[in-house]
């Protein structure tokens, strides 16, 4: 990007202004303070003002006001992105979605919905539910990330394994591009082979390639039926073919998460909560089922199928199934109170899980001796979430040796989190030359003057 003058900034957020209303133009930093700082505060940026317009016209009228200045910006919406890629480190302003929350009606036979980009994940469920509907994407952070959040992550989360990933849910996108053109295609059709799927390209893109407005999203059904168990196993390796079992034999089969014995005793530590079991045991995964039927008696036979068990807490209200659940959504928050942990989130063939779990602990402990390595994660798809803390947050040792040691089983340094700024030094283990070249000249035709999020993604 060119060269910016104090003077053009000026003007630039006196342009803004006049799009938002001073209301709506923040730049006291004990306001802007919450926008600039990440969820897990490893993140710590400055901006000189926080946009919030209200509708995609203001999004485009702010972004033509930015490319001409050469003013870079930061997409934000909820904040909760975990790889420092929604606040401003470079001194960007940050472009704040949340005003755009406004929700279509759900449209019951073709099971679909349109939603604004700043439309909360826990709101859009709440607002599908009426219809007998529900949206596939879940994940903790349900009642601050946005649906503009998680289509520029591609977030995963708790249900993949039964509806898939973010792309899956997103038939189309409203999206702001980096010359401030609008692209829409919001009808919805789900057989439409008219040319490149831009909304595809834009679920993970974090910022870099376009402001999402609003998206024509795809539902699924809403069971009333849901069973949660927390069954303990011996050992990983049990674990994982317990799942594998479950998930053949159960298409009814919403979730499967894994916990350790240390995470979870953090968890009950932070949290105040009791044992799940009257002995703790080495390794436990939460799964649940869901559908129109009671699947608890078909879920009891898998479950019983199951080798190397060692203990079985089910549920089937509503309120004891949150219990169960805490266990597992926690984690994040347990990890935190121990101060700024290395977040990796990484996947592994899952014929490969057992032993990387095993050795990355291992890898760890041999590059910083005083670590605690805190491993849980969505064990259908093979991504563990691998956090460290007690490692000084400033060197790279710990990521260097988890990073190759997912590198030597075939998996990838990103599963569901990004890239933001904090993986970018290791995209080349995943990404080709060719490849990150090839992302280089998509950036430069959906952006050209390099104004969206360009300290994110690309080395
Ligand atoms: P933000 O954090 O605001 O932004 C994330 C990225 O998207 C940034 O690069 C930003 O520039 C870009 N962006 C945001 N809005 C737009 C927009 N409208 N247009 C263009 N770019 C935009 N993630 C998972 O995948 N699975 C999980 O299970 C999961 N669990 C979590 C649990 C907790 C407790 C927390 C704190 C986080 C979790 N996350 C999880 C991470 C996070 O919630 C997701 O990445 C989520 O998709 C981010 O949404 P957001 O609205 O907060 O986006
Ligand atoms: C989850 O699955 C999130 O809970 C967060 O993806 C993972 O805290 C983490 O590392
Ligand atoms: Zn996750």
């Amino acid at each position: 990007m060119g060269v910016m003058t104090v003077g053009s900034m000026d003007r630039a957020l006196a342009d803004i202004e006049s799009i938002v209303g001073s209301a709506h133009l923040l730049t006291d930093p004990a306001i802007t303070a919450s926008y600039s700082t990440d969820w897990t505060g490893r993140f710590r940026g400055e901006t000189p003002a926080v946009v919030r317009p209200s509708d995609r016209d203001q999004v485009a009228a702010i972004v033509r006001v930015c490319r001409d200045a050469r003013v870079a910006i930061v997409p934000q919406g909820g904040n909760t992105g975990l790889v420092g890629g929604s606040v401003p480190l470079a001194g960007e302003i940050v472009l704040s979605l949340r005003r755009l929350d406004a929700l279509g009606d759900v449209d019951e036979r073709a099971l679909q919905v349109t939603s604004g980009a700043g439309v909360t994940l826990g709101r859009l469920q709440q607002h599908v539910a009426s219809g007998g509907l529900a949206y596939g994407i879940d994940l903790a952070a349900r009642d601050t990330a946005t649906i503009g959040g998680t289509i520029a992550t591609n977030a995963g989360g708790i249900h993949l394994l039964r509806f898939g990933g973010t792309r899956q849910q997103v038939l189309g996108v409203e999206a702001v591009l980096g010359d401030g053109s609008i692209v829409s295609h919001l009808d919805g059709l789900p057989k439409d082979n008219t040319g490149y799927h831009l909304a595809s390209l834009l679920c993970g893109s974090e910022g870099t390639l376009a402001v999402i407005t609003a998206a024509r999203l795809h539902l699924v059904p809403r069971y009333e039926s849901v069973v949660v168990a927390l069954v303990a196993f011996a050992t990983v390796a049990d674990a994982v073919a317990g799942v594998a079992l479950a998930r053949r034999r159960l298409d009814c089969l919403s979730a499967a998460e894994l916990m350790f014995a240390d995470g979870l005793a953090l968890v009950c530590e932070a949290e105040d909560l009791p044992q799940p079991f009257a002995l703790p045991h080495p390794v436990y995964v939460l799964l649940e089922a869901a559908d129109h039927v009671d699947p608890v008696d078909r879920f009891a036979h898998v479950v019983e199928a199951m080798r190397g068990t060692l203990d079985v807490a089910v549920a089937t209200e509503s309120a004891r199934r949150g219990e169960l659940w805490a266990y597992r959504e926690a984690h994040t928050l347990a990890i935190n109170t121990l101060g700024t942990p290395h977040k990796l989130d990484v996947t592994i063939p899952v014929a490969a899980l057992a032993p990387f779990i095993e050795e990355v602990r291992e890898v760890v402990s041999a590059v910083e001796p005083d670590a605690c390595t805190w491993l849980f994660g969505h064990v259908a798809d093979g991504n563990i979430h691998v956090n460290i803390t007690g490692a000084d947050i400033a060197s790279t040792s710990v990521d260097d040796c988890v990073f190759a040691l997912v590198q030597h089983y075939g998996g990838s340094i990103s599963a569901e989190h990004g890239i933001g700024t904090a993986k970018k030094p290791w995209l080349h283990l995943n990404r080709s030359s060719s490849e990150i070249e090839t992302f280089r000249r998509i950036k430069k035709a959906f952006d050209p003057a390099g104004i969206l999020n360009p300290n994110v993604l690309l080395p």
